[in-house]
């Protein structure tokens, strides 16, 4: 009777230890040492951290969590404080000692999925394989947009930079920045992506260029660009893009390796910064002069640009 005893305790803390494994790998550590600025829904003390992971993985309304460890008076204490919101990385506070978790995302379609709305920067777990923080716009065509780069009037990042650079990415996802060719290259092997090149002028006026099927060859292949060359209209918006007529087929371009098909100039020496350029295009963004996308609104009086893409459904 007493082995029986013994061989079920030892089965149920197998299944309790699977279950708690299954559990975490729903969450993932977004900081070691911070936590949210709002208000938790629910707080809860107990002596074991799986049970705080447990506990937000049978609420369907419990998207986050926050796990301080204490000792008071040489008694170990653990709180858990739960949250029914995804959270962004700029809504963290430093606090010390304290582990925030967020529900594993692929990427920011997953996180609008699951009601964020918010644009701004997220720690997501890209194609669940690389954790990174990424930007995502949720305001535009439905949210979910993966920022792979922004530029706005400010002109605070160099663009001037060369193929290695724009292989592995740069910049700040505050202000200004590319993600990465490789990256790119990466996501749309991965799934299939649509793209949207979203502009605003100094006036409010919006230009776009959409396509679905979007994709980065890989560097072997000079990041080729391809993509459904047919334009989906959107009524919000006055103009089509003109990313279709220039820029399809494309390999990739920088100030040191010409990849262009205008045989006498090398664009991306011209531009001062790298692109899929034809004959240098009527898309120009990261010139040190200022954002130029001809067709839609010329020079310095283009407030900001985004280039985004989205899993297709
Ligand atoms: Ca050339």
């Amino acid at each position: 009777m007493k082995s029986y005893r013994s061989l079920l305790v030892t089965v149920l803390l197998l299944v309790i230890s699977n279950l708690s494994l299954i559990w975490a790998t729903l969450y993932e550590l977004v900081s070691s040492s911070s936590k949210p600025t709002k208000d938790p829904i629910r707080t809860y003390e107990s002596k074991f951290e799986q049970q705080c992971i447990s506990i937000c993985a049978r609420w369907d309304d419990c998207r986050a969590y926050a796990f301080t460890h204490s000792t008071v008076n040489g008694n170990s204490l653990i709180r858990c404080d739960f949250y029914d919101a995804i959270i962004s990385l700029q809504d963290l506070q430093r606090v010390d000692g304290v582990r925030f978790f967020m529900e594993k995302n692929l990427d920011c379609k997953d996180l609008y999925d699951r009601g964020a709305r918010q644009s701004g920067v997220y720690m997501v777990n890209l194609m669940g394989r690389q954790k990174k923080a990424v930007r995502c716009n949720m305001d535009v065509e439905d949210g979910g947009w993966l920022v792979f780069t922004r530029r706005t009037s400010q002109k605070i990042e160099n663009f001037n930079r060369l193929w290695n650079e724009y292989k592995n990415g740069f910049g700040n996802m505050e202000t200004e920045f590319w993600l990465g060719n490789d990256l790119l290259h990466e996501l749309t092997k991965w799934k299939p992506h649509q793209v949207f090149v979203w502009g605003i002028g100094m006036n409010g006026q919006e230009g776009i260029s959409m396509h679905r099927d979007f994709k980065v060859g890989s560097e072997d292949d000079g990041y080729r660009l391809t993509y459904d060359r047919s334009y989906i209209g959107l009524k919000s918006f006055e103009k089509p893009g003109i990313l279709d007529k220039s820029h399809y087929n494309m390999l990739f371009t920088t100030p040191d390796r010409d990849q262009d098909p205008y045989t006498t100039t090398h664009c991306g020496e011209r531009e001062e910064s790298g692109f899929w350029y034809s004959h240098c295009g009527p898309l120009k963004l990261f010139r040190p002069t200022g954002i130029i996308w001809s067709g839609f609104q010329t020079g310095s009086t283009i407030k900001e640009v985004q280039i985004m893409i989205k899993r297709q459904d």
